[in-house]
């Protein structure tokens, strides 16, 4: 962490090095260290001009989002060297590479004239972190661009081109060479000493203020809205804007909604660092992958590589079945082309990367196999056992399953160290979760390829150890668990998806099922009903499925689809439930909103406090990734495990002991972990990850 200070004739470049992004950190001094730069370089008698430019990758990432659970006085340390910035009585260029992005930006708005390097990207995504940019950025961008364009900037969150942002006016100049060599260039004449905060208010204030509260929605992150109180406010009194803006922002900060997008933000980068992996595990190259089956599990797995420029090998016994997925795949990828998301060059390189064969012979070469074949132990024994004579022995062999163990299966494989788990989620072409599965024989550097390969495919990767389930589907049957006892005591389908959904659930459950198709749940719990017979569900969903109604795909399930896609209530399953509940004797009683959510997410976390004391998770933010990514968990809530620390765990086990003493009360005996750290007032967030257990 330095600001690097260099002298070229009368002007001073001070370089901002702090880390991978040059974050405004003010917790570990940085913002000091810059404040001291200019008040030095503006106090110095041969200084003419001052040159502010990033060390390494780019100019700037923004304020330090780790400050934000600090004190407040630290995150004003941003606004004051802006402040010192704008105010400096000597020029300040600003020369912008790679990215200026939130209190970069804003930063780099406080300078007196602006250069970016073509290829650069300019950006507020303050909203994503259910912010608002706080260091004067809705005061100086509509000063600069407008209202309506900046606006748009700082709602979208999305970051502009350095072409954009020098024909919008945000920046001056673009250049394609050295940025700091065109700015010492500029140096040498006169640069202006114009200040941002001083440009009059745009002329589009008004207009663009209501069209954009027009359209704001309601949600549980009220920064949108505030951004737009920000910049209705922006007024000759430049003060008064920035009062209105670190007041508000401050208020964002301690919100909810922000602290969820936050753990979100922090939580997508520590998934994919694999505990325990020694510094010197590289993964190994894959060129080339094999995926066995042409279901729609296969077919998704295939679209997701080759998108990502990734060729496929698909191999599919049923030559019928493997010309389904080709145009299937060919079919997705020219609807790219016709939405415009990718050009028709593209679209053929990708099916130029696509081979496929009914013959596993085809997968000789391969480097690494995904079998997506169907979820059943002896249909993927015999896969294995014949991949494990074609493929290379250093070629990965990766299961599918959702269920099956994985142990099991690397037990039919001669090296059982190549072979992971690879848990798409379907469809597997838009999901973002992949839960890399590490069996008990994994071999180190065949889980960081899984990991890299996820993340080359654009998949949030999380690593789960071998249980029936993994952990997010483990964790998913105690939540549909409670759902369905909730339907038979007294709640409709309806009510609980509603109450899920205002919540922060993209789909309530009852809608959920109905997507993903009953019949394998079905079948599962009449596994289980065999395995553990202790651990009974309630029997009203089978009534549903006996009736054939499985879903979304059979036109019925628990809600109609008259048009294929649209649920609507149906009065024959209201009856069936209710029914229900008078044949095994239950009074139905009014359930409130508040007892299906609170049942629904204790549920998880209850199921997730299991699995890290297990280690099947390596840490409680896997866990809250994985139901982000892969269940429709709302970011702003953070996860379960987030949202169990932000209850406090004391209350946690308040609430699963009055549950343990009511009806089922079997399913709720609070998981040892839970008691733990509630009787030491510990957090999950604090767990650190040890030796194959959360400690
Ligand atoms: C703000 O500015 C508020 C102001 O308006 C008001 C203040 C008063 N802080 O993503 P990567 C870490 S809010 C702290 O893998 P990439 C990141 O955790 C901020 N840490 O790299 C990771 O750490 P680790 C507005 C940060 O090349 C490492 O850097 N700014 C920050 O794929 C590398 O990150 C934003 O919202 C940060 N600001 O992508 C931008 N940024 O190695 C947030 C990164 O330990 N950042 N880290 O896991 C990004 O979007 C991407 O990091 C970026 C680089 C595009 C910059």
């Amino acid at each position: 962490m330095a600001v690097e200070k260099r002298r070229e004739g009368e002007t001073i470049v001070l370089r901002l090095s702090n880390g991978p992004v040059n974050a405004l950190s003010a917790g570990n001094g940085f913002v000091d260290q810059i404040a001291a730069a200019v008040d030095e370089a503006a106090g110095d008698p041969a200084c003419r001009v001052i040159v502010i430019a990033g060390a390494g990758r780019m100019f700037c990432g923004g304020a330090d989002i780790g400050d934000f659970d600090g004190a407040p006085t630290q995150v004003s340390r941003v606004r004051d060297v802006i402040a010192a910035v704008e105010a400096c009585e000597k020029p300040v260029i600003m020369a912008i590479h790679g990215m200026a992005l939130g209190g970069g930006l804003e930063l780099a708005m406080a300078g007196h004239y602006r250069i970016a390097q073509a290829g650069s990207r300019l950006g507020l995504p303050e909203v994503t972190l259910g912010l608002l940019p706080g260091a004067g950025g809705t005061q100086r961008l509509p000063r600069l661009i407008g209202a309506g364009a900046a606006l748009d900037m700082m709602l979208s969150g999305k970051p502009v081109t350095a072409e954009q942002a020098a024909s919008s006016g945000l920046v001056d100049r673009l250049v394609d060479d050295d940025v700091v060599e065109a700015a010492l260039e500029v140096a040498r004449g006169a640069p202006p000493l114009r200040r941002t905060g001083a440009l009059p208010v745009p002329v589009d204030l008004a207009e663009a203020v209501d069209a954009r509260r027009a359209k704001l929605r309601a949600g549980l992150s009220q920064a949108p809205a505030r951004i737009v109180d920000c910049v209705a406010a922006l007024s000759d009194d430049l003060a008064a804007g920035l009062a209105l803006e670190a007041r508000l922002f401050g208020e964002l900060m301690r919100s909810e909604a922000s602290r969820g997008l936050r753990h979100a933000f922090f939580g997508e980068r520590t998934v994919a660092r694999i505990p325990g992996l020694a510094a010197d595990v590289r993964p190994r190259d894959v060129r080339r992958v094999g995926v066995v089956g042409g279901g729609l599990m296969g077919t998704g797995i295939a679209l997701a590589l080759l998108n990502a420029g990734v060729p496929v090998t698909m191999v599919e016994l049923r030559a019928e079945a493997l010309s389904k997925a080709e145009a299937a795949i060919r079919k997705t990828i020219q609807r790219d082309v016709e939405k415009g998301r990718i050009g028709q060059d593209a679209a053929d390189a990708r099916m130029a990367a696509f081979t496929s064969a009914t013959e596993l012979e085809a997968l000789a070469e391969a480097d690494l196999v995904i079998e997506a074949v169907f979820e059943d132990m002896g249909v993927k024994k015999q896969v294995f056992s014949a991949l494990d004579a074609i493929t290379r022995p250093d070629a990965i062999l990766a299961s599918n399953t959702s269920t099956l163990d994985l142990d099991a299966i690397a037990a039919l494989v001669a090296d059982p160290s190549r072979v992971v788990g690879l848990h798409f989620f379907s469809p597997a072409n838009i999901m973002r979760l992949l839960e890399v599965v590490r069996g008990r024989d994994t071999a180190p550097d065949v889980l960081a390829t899984a990991m890299a390969l996820g993340k080359r495919i654009g998949k949030v990767g999380v690593v789960s150890g071998v249980c029936d389930g993994f952990i997010g589907n483990r964790m998913f049957e105690e939540y549909l668990r409670q759902v369905y006892f909730l339907l038979e005591e007294g709640a409709l389908p309806q009510q609980i998806d509603a109450a899920m959904e205002r919540w922060g659930m993209a789909m309530g459950p009852c809608r959920t099922m109905d997507l993903a198709g009953h019949d394998i749940g079905w079948a599962i719990r009449k596994r289980r009903a065999v395995e553990q017979p202790d651990r009974p569900y309630s029997g009203v969903i089978d009534r549903i499925c006996e009736l054939g109604r499985f879903g979304q795909k059979s036109g019925k399930g628990i809600y109609v689809y008259p048009d294929g896609r649209t649920a609507q209530t149906d009065p024959e399953i209201t009856r069936l439930i209710e029914d229900y509940s008078a044949e095994i004797g239950l009074q139905r009683r009014a359930i409130g909103d508040e007892e299906i959510v609170g049942r629904c997410l204790l549920a998880l976390v209850n199921e997730g406090a299991h699995i890290l004391e297990e280690g099947i998770a390596y840490r409680p933010v896997d866990i809250d990734m994985i139901y982000l990514h892969g269940y429709g968990f709302g970011r702003e809530r953070g996860g379960p495990m987030f949202q169990a620390d932000l209850m406090g765990l004391p209350a946690v086990l308040d609430r699963l002991r009055a549950l343990a003493a009511g009806r089922n009360g079997w399913a709720w005996t609070p998981a040892p972990l839970i008691e733990r750290l509630a009787a030491t007032g510990g957090r999950f967030g604090d767990l650190d990850f040890q030796d194959g257990n959360a400690q």
